[in-house]
């Protein structure tokens, strides 16, 4: 397998977390593009790698190229091996898609659209559109979405419930994101400090490139 790859990146870093957690690390070639580059939106990757011109990117062996972040974990799920981050029965598989629904939604994304359109993001050469009134309005949509996992976190030790899933990872993926664009989790969201200073010891989470010193440095 490779996975097309920006190792800080907080999306790519949720698969990242998904394959250490699987201990499938050693069996992925990592490929580095470049998104201050845009080597992303080059048509070749467009055409040949992810339609959305975003990472990470799966392609298996025959060639097959599997984009989003959740599609890749379920896949990964799939294969031999534990922990199950994707729920066993029909009950777990429907709380931790929705909750990872949520995460994407209610913070990850609205964080990633805030970087694209209220900073600099990629820079002028890859923002070739940006809309700032709406970048600080998913912005602010982000904080509320903190609030709504601190709510969820106070009555639950993981995202989805009793066990570590998919969902702990997109709230992973949002909170790294949120730091890079230095947007704090308000001080009153105790839980959800808490519960992301205990995700950062875990083992899968503490030895990913974006958790590195440098981490701040660049996106
Ligand atoms: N829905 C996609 C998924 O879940 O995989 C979103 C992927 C995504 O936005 N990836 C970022 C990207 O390619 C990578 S990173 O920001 O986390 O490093 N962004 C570049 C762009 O131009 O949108």
């Amino acid at each position: 397998m490779k996975i097309y790859d920006f190792p800080k990146g907080p999306y790519p870093t949720r698969v990242r977390i998904a394959l250490a957690e699987k201990n499938l690390l050693s069996h992925v070639e990592f490929v580095m593009v470049d998104l201050y580059k845009g080597e992303h939106k080059r048509p070749e990757f467009i055409a040949a790698k992810n339609y959305s011109g975003t990472l990470p990117v799966l392609e298996l062996d025959d060639g097959t190229c599997i984009g989003e972040c959740t599609a890749i974990t379920e896949y990964l799920d799939a294969l031999d091996g534990a922990p199950k981050l994707t729920g066993t029965t029909p009950r777990e598989k429907g709380v931790i898609h929705m909750m990872n629904k949520r995460a994407e939604i209610e913070l990850l994304d609205a964080v990633s659209v805030y970087f694209h359109h209220g900073t600099p993001g990629l820079g002028p050469d890859v923002e070739v559109y940006q809309n700032p009134e709406w970048g600080f309005r998913q912005r602010d949509k982000a904080v509320r979405g903190m609030h709504y996992f601190d709510s969820v976190l106070r009555r639950q030790p993981y995202v989805a419930g009793e066990s570590f899933s998919m969902a702990d990872i997109a709230v992973i993926g949002g909170l790294l994101f949120a730091s890079l664009v230095e947007l704090p989790v308000p001080r009153e969201c105790e839980a959800l400090r808490g519960w992301y200073a205990e995700m950062l010891q875990r083992e899968s989470v503490r030895d990913q490139p974006a958790f590195s010193r440098s981490v701040h440095v660049q996106h």
